[in-house]
């Protein structure tokens, strides 16, 4: 089905929505960006209240707003010199109706309560989404791991662990990666988890391929995100092929939605990191960025002194000025604003695509609504790499090992049920192309219904 007129987001004046949204901000204050993902979901659920009003007795609203148990504990360590140093950890375990807790865990030094209840709220309607059993979750700490050294990395690791072990468990919480979090990191912490509890098991989910990890789990956020791109493009009689591809970040998501634009014959001309952005009008090479971002733990500018046609701009914000067919923010969130959707939309691009969690501003969004582009948010777009940890726990359950055929497969089918889910709830729900009202009307009812049925908990 062809959308060719996106309806605006949904109601606001809700007396219901408004009143549970009130009370977010006074429980909850300092935490902007969980206001904001909160209110995101609430103003599309008015219309799904009208029509099922047993959610409203139950306080549905009310308990899915306020998590099931947030944890904040002391990591101390010790730098290379014998220097001790106090970070604080975070685990929020927000809602578990659909399974035991499941979201990654970001190091990075901008990590409070706040930022770690957004993406644990998120994470409760992406992981409905996916169809698999996981309720929501996230966790983190303020941690730096940039300029550590591996030793320090590493040891920061196991004093993480020594507190969050106690908390989690295959069938109780399963965190995983995010910003400042890999292969190493996840290692450093299954380590330190398995001599603590002397069990061997799927704990963690993006494990290395020799110690219980997936194959493609690594990759399947950004292919993920490809994926479900490539079905809407299709759906409006368009391809990747030919078309040009702005792309943020350069780490995990980053890299691998680049490799599969490129598989299908786009051109991805831009990457970014904290400090500025490439752009390349011959296409990014992706092995000089596997080496540099990857292996050599180097910044982005590295990139310039190896291509002579590629250009290096200080500052993050310009990368949405760069002419393109489809956007695609992948690092952080509230990282493209008004006036980059304005600019976006101005060059003639058709549609964006969320990589990274929530990193269009609200205003953003409208803009892009109002300009009828295509865009899907990441709570739908980045749900890949979740799907695949999902895979991951099901293999490590029955002790099996997938082929990357079958986990790939199994991948693709997901992100087009969730578009096909998406697209259908914003159907039923009057407001046809309106992918945010359609993640947040799918993703929610799932969740509200469990949490009827399993009672007053
Ligand atoms: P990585 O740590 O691998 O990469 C993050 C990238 O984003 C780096 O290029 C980093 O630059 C950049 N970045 C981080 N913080 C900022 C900032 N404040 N301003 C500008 N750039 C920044 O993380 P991922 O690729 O895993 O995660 C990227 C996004 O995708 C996040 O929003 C994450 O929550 C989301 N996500 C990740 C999933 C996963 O499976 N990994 C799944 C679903 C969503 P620098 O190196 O300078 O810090
Ligand atoms: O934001 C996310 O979905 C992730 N960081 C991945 C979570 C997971 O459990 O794989």
């Amino acid at each position: 089905m062809a959308t060719n007129t996106v309806t605006q987001t949904v109601v606001v004046t809700n007396p219901v929505t408004q009143a549970v949204y009130e009370q977010v901000l006074s429980r909850n204050p300092g935490e902007p960006e969980f206001h904001q993902a909160v209110k995101e979901v609430l103003d599309c659920l008015g219309p799904v209240l009208n029509k099922h009003p047993q959610y409203l007795k139950a306080k549905i609203l009310e308990r899915l707003v306020e998590p099931e148990r947030q944890l904040i504990f002391r990591v101390p360590w010790q730098d290379d010199n014998g220097e001790i140093h106090i970070n604080r950890g975070f685990r929020v375990e927000f809602n578990s109706a659909l399974g035991p807790y499941k979201g990654g865990i970001r190091f990075h030094p901008s990590v409070y309560l706040g930022i770690i209840k957004f993406l644990g709220f998120e994470q409760i309607f992406k992981n409905s989404l996916t169809g698999l059993q996981m309720g929501g979750a996230k966790g983190g700490t303020d941690f730096d791991p940039k300029g550590k050294s591996d030793s320090e990395v590493m040891r920061f690791c196991q004093s993480f662990m020594t507190e969050l072990y106690r908390h989690i468990g295959p069938d109780t919480d399963v965190p995983a990666g995010d910003i400042g979090v890999g292969g190493r990191e996840m290692g450093f912490m299954f380590g330190q988890y398995k001599r603590i509890k002397n069990a061997f098991e799927g704990v963690l989910t993006g494990k290395g391929l020799e110690w219980g990890g997936s194959l493609v789990r690594t990759e399947a956020t950004g292919y993920g995100l490809i994926y479900i791109m490539d079905e809407l493009l299709k759906d409006n009689a368009k391809s990747f092929d030919g078309l040009t591809v702005s792309i943020s970040g350069s780490g995990n998501v980053a890299i691998f939605a680049t490799q599969k634009v490129q598989q299908l014959g786009g051109k991805v001309i831009t990457l970014s990191d904290s400090n500025g952005f490439i752009y390349d009008p011959d296409g990014v090479n992706l092995d000089t960025v596997k080496q540099t971002k990857l292996v050599e733990r180097k910044r982005i500018k590295e990139y310039v002194s190896i291509h002579k046609n590629a250009r290096y701009t200080e500052g993050c914000s310009g990368i949405w000025n760069v002419k393109c067919d489809v956007a695609l923010p992948c690092a952080t969130e509230n990282e493209l604003d008004r006036h980059a959707a304005e600019a976006l939309a101005k060059n003639g691009c058709i549609a964006v695509a969320e990589g990274a969690n929530m990193p269009c501003t609200p205003q953003a969004v409208d803009v892009f609504h109002s300009n009828n582009m295509l865009f899907v948010p990441g709570k739908a777009a980045n749900a890949g790499g979740v799907a695949v940890s999902g895979l991951e726990m099901a293999q490590n359950s029955q002790r099996v090992f997938w082929t990357f055929e079958k986990a790939d497969t199994e991948l693709k089918n997901i992100m087009t049920t969730i578009y096909k889910n998406i697209s259908q709830a914003a159907q039923e729900y009057d407001c046809p192309g309106n992918f945010v009202a359609g993640a947040n009307i799918a993703g929610f009812i799932k969740v509200a219904n469990a949490m009827l049925a399993q009672g007053l908990v």
